[in-house]
């Protein structure tokens, strides 16, 4: 199979980094969905990156249902979600609050890079901003009423937290007070020195 989409996409990011921790072989190509507008245009005509196109052809889009696709793919044993229902309905709050978090930035970056600057809208991103603070507020409760293991594995919530965090970062790093978020930092810390976070870099 093979990854379509540039690793500084949180979303592509999240999915490459599940792929190496589930242990499935996969190829990538890193095509960016504005550099690369045709390229990828005649792999995926919706242009969405990260897309995945399976050995016989077959086309997957958006990273949550892609993981959905390789979760079922892998063994049991293997699993990046918890199996009780408790654990479960938490790990898919963490994920939602995180998948928000990387929307908000990515939202934020494109209104600012790719809008003409007479053409920006302040209330627009205000509210924006308030939705990705919102959301990184969230998160940082929520690990302080339940941490997520730092013991050298990774599972899905951790991985998109970690992926959004240093997304976020990255492209819109005005956007946080990173000291208003000790227990993210240092989740995500941890998480970009395990191996598939390292094998997997932003740029
Ligand atoms: N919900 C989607 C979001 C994917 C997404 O928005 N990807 C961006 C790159 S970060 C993209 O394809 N942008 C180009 C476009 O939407 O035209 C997912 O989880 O995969």
């Amino acid at each position: 199979m093979k990854l379509i989409g540039m690793l500084d996409s949180p979303y592509v990011r999240r999915v490459a980094i599940s792929l190496k921790t589930l242990d499935i072989p996969f190829e990538h190509a890193s095509i960016s969905v504005f550099r690369g507008f045709e390229a990828f245009q005649a792999i995926n005509p919706v242009v969405k990156a990260p897309t995945l196109v399976l050995d016989d052809g077959e086309v997957l889009m958006d990273s949550t249902l892609i993981i959905d696709y390789l979760q079922a793919l892998s063994s049991p044993g293997k699993s990046l979600m918890p199996a009780s229902l408790d654990q479960r309905l938490r790990a898919l709050r963490l994920i939602g609050l995180a998948l928000a978090a990387c929307e908000k930035s990515v939202q934020i970056y494109y209104e600012r890079n790719l809008r003409p600057s007479e053409k920006q809208h302040a209330p627009w991103l205000d509210r924006v901003s308030g939705q990705l603070h919102a959301a990184y507020l969230a998160l940082e409760q929520e690990l302080a009423r339940q941490p997520l293991p730092m013991d050298g594995t990774l599972q899905q919530d951790g991985i998109t937290l970690a992926v959004a965090w240093s997304f976020t970062l990255l492209v819109v790093p005005d956007q946080v007070d990173v000291a208003q978020f000790p227990l993210i930092s240092a989740f995500t810390a941890y998480a970009e020195q395990q191996p598939a976070f390292v094998e997997t870099p932003m740029s």
